[in-house]
């Protein structure tokens, strides 16, 4: 359980003003929804499944079945999952201010499910489908597969629509992703461990455009030299966040 937090009063006064505003978020703004994370903790993914075999598009030509088969249990895993109060904070934070832009490095859709209106996705969507080719394809025609099926159009194999190491991250997203971070007033890390580029050197364009740096994090992170941290769970600091800025109880 957290601690009741304490918050500054520069940010409290910068959030209730802010016009632009970003959540960005990780691994850890899902962690209370029962989606592990990838680094922290015992039973977080990189600790049981080695990241050349599952998360590289080397992986995957090796052994195709194997990589679509843990996405497929992923997915199940998280279709049974819902957004939690961090989600549902995020998302409400819209109707305070007058632009609120979440950048996500997960896949889960949480955000979406929780009603945040814009929401950019780094590294893909899990229920999201393309072949080797590039082609889209439509997830309820291969969502319950149990081996990679081939592309109707190129005959190629198709695969997750999730961004692995070494891949690019898709371009107009990151560029979005870019520009707004430039330009909001207050940048908040939900649950990053700030290891993975490009992704973690959006605080750096938002620092570059004047914004004020927050992280909320349970655990250290190489961010903490960098951001104004709250030291805690998303989904207990978030809660107290609101309620600090607007002065009502979050439900
Ligand atoms: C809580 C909490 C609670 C817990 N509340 N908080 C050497 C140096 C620098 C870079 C590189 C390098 N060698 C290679 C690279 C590049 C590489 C990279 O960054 N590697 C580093 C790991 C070294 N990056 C890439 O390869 C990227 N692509 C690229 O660079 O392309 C270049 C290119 C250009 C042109 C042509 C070709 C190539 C792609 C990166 C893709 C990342 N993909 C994954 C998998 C997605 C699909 C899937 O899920 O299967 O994305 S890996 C994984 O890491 C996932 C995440 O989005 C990402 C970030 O992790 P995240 O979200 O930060 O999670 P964790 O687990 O690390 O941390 C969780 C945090 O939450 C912790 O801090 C906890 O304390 C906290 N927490 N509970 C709040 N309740």
């Amino acid at each position: 359980m957290t601690d009741t937090v304490t918050f500054d009063e520069g940010l409290i006064k910068a959030l209730r003003e802010a016009e632009n505003i970003i959540f960005f978020t990780g691994a850890g703004a899902s962690a209370e929804s029962g989606v592990p994370t990838f680094r922290t903790g015992t039973d977080s993914l990189w600790v049981d499944f080695d990241v050349e075999d599952y998360a590289t598009l080397d992986g995957f030509n090796r052994n195709p079945q194997k990589v679509w088969q843990w996405y497929k249990g992923r997915r199940e895993n998280m279709a049974a999952l819902q957004p939690n109060v961090a989600h549902h904070v995020i998302a409400r934070w819209q109707e305070k201010a007058p632009r609120v832009t979440v950048i996500t490095q997960n896949i889960d859709n949480f955000h979406q499910d929780a009603g945040s209106d814009l929401v950019i996705e780094l590294h893909g969507n899990i229920h999201h489908f393309k072949c080797l080719n590039d082609h889209p394809v439509e997830s309820s025609s291969v969502d319950n597969s149990e081996e990679p099926p081939l592309c109707e159009i190129c005959g190629s194999l198709v695969r997750p629509d999730v961004v692995w190491f070494n891949e690019p991250l898709p371009q107009e997203a990151f560029d979005h992703a870019e520009m707004f971070s430039r330009e909001c007033s207050v940048f908040i890390a939900v649950g990053c461990s700030m290891e993975v580029q490009p992704a973690a050197f959006l605080p750096a364009f938002a620092a570059s455009g004047g914004a004020y740096l927050v992280q909320i994090n349970p655990e250290a992170s190489i961010f903490d030299k960098y951001a104004y941290t709250l030291r805690g769970k998303a989904g207990e600091v978030l809660p107290q966040l609101w309620q600090a800025v607007w002065g009502e109880s979050f439900n």
